[in-house]
Order: structure tokens, then sequence, then C-alpha cells
């Protein structure tokens, strides 16, 4: 099983794989190879064990190389590779579909198909935008977002994110965009097990927001239940719930981002249901077909697709991607949801909640962490930055970890931790320790 792949790494330098989100020459000078994966491992180049404690890049959620989901695949690609879903459709497609809505929360029957979180961001927008249109309110076209929000990287997920550096390079980007503040409160909620007690009350930027504004003006809000790409921020207990009710106070439609809270990182199929708190639209990618094939998707409340499906006889959105559907993404997607109902991956985190929370806080103490936050099989260690050099810290301890023989993501100064849904207990107090290892050597 733990074959070596050979792989002569020389002149990557010269590389024409221009590298996403990644310091280009750093890499090319060093680079790290992942090569094969089964389960909760990878292999590097070289056919070193490297234990996932990403599960890829928050998508693996089952681990790596299901059999169910590579047989789909595979079986998939030799029958219909490919047929257009504009004016045409396919069985997978729609089977696929009736599959997600008997998932997901009541009254959420309906799903829109993409390729990517990014793409879902902006369907989502659009769709908010195009639904109070159709009812006579064409004047709601501001979309509120959060500070250090992510919704991807296309021109409407990038307008309403909120994270500095994503934007900044970008110029004026989406007209009527404006955010709300973020719900980072170190001061009073460092080491918070789960969701923060201080800070409800950050949602009534919100009203701050509606005043400046005039409520009849804004479309959606779009916030991520909890925020992963900022380094995992949990909501303020009740905090989410008074979004909802300011949302609704206004006619605002809520979006809940749950690219990286969808398919059971928290515990529940999605965020919404962990915290009990509905949107009237929500955005999925990454766990869907456990990182596979690339697929995302938006689920419209049953009331925003009927308005749509009221308007006199034609198309009712014009939108899509040429991918919408792919039979590929769908197969992979099924027996993806098989292999979650198989093995009750969508609740797993519940139980392994408690473990993973006492392991993470156990790094409390541990040379340079400031902060420790979890909810789920989500968590993050927050690392005093380095005087004038944000993130080097936590670059160093993340290069320290994965020579250690373990994977984390680590973002700005923070560490962030989503281990496949089948991560063994073992497992997680392994990730934890060798973080703690590599932290104690870390400058
Ligand atoms: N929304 C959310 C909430 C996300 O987390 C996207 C949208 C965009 O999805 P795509 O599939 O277009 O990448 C994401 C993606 C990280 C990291 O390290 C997070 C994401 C992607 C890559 C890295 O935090 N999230
Ligand atoms: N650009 C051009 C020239 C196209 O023809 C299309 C789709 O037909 C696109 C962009 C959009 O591509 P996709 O549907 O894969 O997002």
């Amino acid at each position: 099983m733990n074959k070596r792949v050979e792989f002569t790494g020389a002149g990557l330098q010269q590389s024409a794989f221009w590298m996403p989100y990644t310091a280009n020459r750093q890499f090319k000078a060093s680079p790290r190879l992942l090569a094969r994966a089964e389960g909760m491992y990878y292999w590097t180049a070289d056919g070193r064990e490297v234990l996932d404690g990403q599960a890829g890049l928050w998508c693996v959620n089952a681990g790596h190389c299901r059999p169910k989901i590579v047989a789909a695949v595979q079986k998939q690609v030799a029958e219909l590779d490919f047929a257009p879903t504009f004016n045409m459709g396919h069985p997978i497609a729609f089977e696929f579909a009736e599959r997600l809505a008997a998932l997901a929360p009541e009254r959420f029957s309906r799903v829109f198909f993409t390729n990517s979180g990014s793409e879902s961001a902006d369907t989502a927008l659009k769709i908010a935008l195009a639904y109070h249109r159709a009812r006579g309110e064409a004047q709601r076209f501001r979309l509120i977002g959060r500070e250090r929000g992510y919704h991807g990287v296309n021109f409407g997920g990038m307008a309403v994110g909120g994270i500095g550096a994503n934007r900044k390079a970008f110029g004026p980007g989406v007209a009527g965009v404006d955010h709300i503040r973020h719900t980072h409160d170190l001061s009073r909620n460092a080491f918070s097990r789960g969701q923060p007690v201080h800070g409800a009350d950050f949602a009534d930027d919100l009203e701050r927001i509606c005043t400046l504004h005039d409520p009849s003006t804004i479309a959606a809000v779009i916030v991520e239940p909890v925020a992963g790409s900022a380094g995992v921020l949990v909501p303020p207990q009740g905090y989410l719930q008074r979004l909802r009710e300011i949302c609704n106070k206004h006619g605002i439609l809520l979006i809940f981002d749950e690219v990286i809270t969808g398919f059971g990182r928290l515990g529940q199929p999605f965020a919404s249901q962990r915290f009990g708190v509905m949107p009237d639209l929500f955005t999925v990618a990454k766990g869907m077909t456990n990182g596979t094939v690339p697929m995302g998707a938006v689920f419209a409340k049953d009331s925003i697709y009927a308005t749509f499906m009221d308007a006199p006889e034609g198309i009712e959105l014009f939108h899509g991607y040429t991918y919408s559907g792919h039979p590929l993404a769908c197969a992979a997607g099924i027996a993806t949801l098989d292999t979650y109902a198989d093995e009750g991956l969508l609740t797993r985190g519940a139980s392994l909640e408690a473990h993973f929370e006492n392991q993470i806080h156990g790094l409390r103490g541990t040379k340079h962490v400031i902060d420790v936050r979890n909810m789920g099989l989500m968590g993050a260690v927050e690392l005093e930055p380095r005087a004038g050099k944000p993130g080097a810290r936590a670059y160093e301890a993340f290069l320290k970890v994965f020579e250690a023989g373990v994977l984390v993501r680590y973002t700005g100064d923070t560490l962030a931790f989503s281990p496949p849904l089948i991560v063994e207990p073992a497992q997680i107090d392994r990730i934890f320790e060798t973080v703690q290892k590599a932290l104690a050597t870390t400058a």
C-alpha cells in the first residue's frame, strides 16, 4: 500500500503551474508534493506518510479514495461523460438533487448546481437580487457581508468577503456592498469552548447598516455560520438568532455560506441544524462530493423557488454554468452521500466533539498560543504574531508539523484543523501532540 512514488523535483522553479494562494517562488524552491491518498492519510512523492488534519482543504469529509465514490466516478465516466443541462437534462442530475433535498432542512427542496464554493456564493447573491425583483422590489440591490468573511474569489463573493488581502489588488468590485463587523473578540472570548458567551450584540451592527442605507434597499446578508478561512470564528451565543430576527424585521434574505460547515463538519448535516437558525438560501461545495469532483450548490427555500415559478412562462433565472449538474460530479456526490449514510458520518462529529475539544484546548498554555477555538470537528489555534512579520510564526509551525507527518492548515497566524469525519480519537491526539511539540521549538 505504502508504495513509493518516484518524482524528480528538479526544475520546479521553472514550472508552468501558477499555483493558487501560494507563495510560488518559496514553494517551488522547496516543494511539498502529495502523490497518493487513502483514508486518513496522504503519501508524499518521496513516500512519507502524512496524517490529514485538514480533510484536504476542508472537503474530504469521508476520507480519501473511498471505494464507493471511486467506483461511481469510474462507472459514470464510461457511461455518460457530459451532457448539457441547458434545455436538456440527464437522470443523474435529477437524482442527486432529490437526494440533496431529502438531506436538507425542511422546506429547502430546491437545489441549483454550481462547480465550486465561489460559484455558489455568486449564484446565491444573484438569486437574492432576482428574487426581490421578481416580487416588485427591485430597489433591493444592496448585498451585505461581514468583516473577515470568505465567500470565494469571484467578483460577487470577493465583494461581500471581508478579508483585506483577498480584495486589495482587485479594484472597486461590486456596487452597493457593505459589511457588518466581525465577531472575533479576544479580549472577552479567548479560549472559549464552543460558542463564545459574549457578543450576540455584534449582530446589531446590521441595524446600523440598515439605518445608514435604508433597509428597503438591502437584498441579502451573507455570512458563514462559522467563519472558516478567517481562522475558525465561532458565532457568539445568540448571535445568529439575532441576525435572523433583524433580517426578518426588514425583509432581508439571510444567506448562510455552508461551503465548509455543510456535510457534517459541525456534527449535524448542516450548520443551520446545529444552531437552530434557518437561512433563506444556503451554499455548499467541498464535502458535497467529498472533494473528488468539483461541485457546489445553492439550496433555496420553497417559497423563493415558487416566486420564480410564478413569473410568465419562459426562463425564470438567466443564470447557469456549462457544468451545472455535471454527470461525474453527480455520480461522485451520490456515492458520497451513500458513504456518509453507511458510516453515519454526518453526525459522527458530534460524538467526537468532546474529545476534539479537550485535545485542542490542551494547547492552552503552549508557547505562543493566544487563543483556542472549536466547534464540531473544526478548530483553530491562534498564535501571537512575530513582531513585524505577520504569519511567519504560523508558517514555521506548519512546516514543522508537516515534517513530523501531519498536515494542518495555516492562515495568518492561526493554525486550523478540520480532519476527515472518519478520524479516530488516537489520530486527534496525534494531531495536537504534534502541534504542541512543533510550537515548543518554534521561535
Ligand atoms: N465560501 C466559503 C465559506 C469557503 O470556505 C468558498 C466559499 C469558496 O469555495 P471554492 O470552492 O471556490 O474555493 C470557500 C472556500 C482555507 C481555505 O484555507 C478555505 C477555502 C478554500 C481554500 C482554502 O481557509 N474555502
Ligand atoms: N466564456 C465564454 C467565452 C463562454 O462561452 C462560456 C460558456 O459558454 C463561459 C465563459 C462560461 O463558462 P462556464 O459555463 O464553464 O462557467
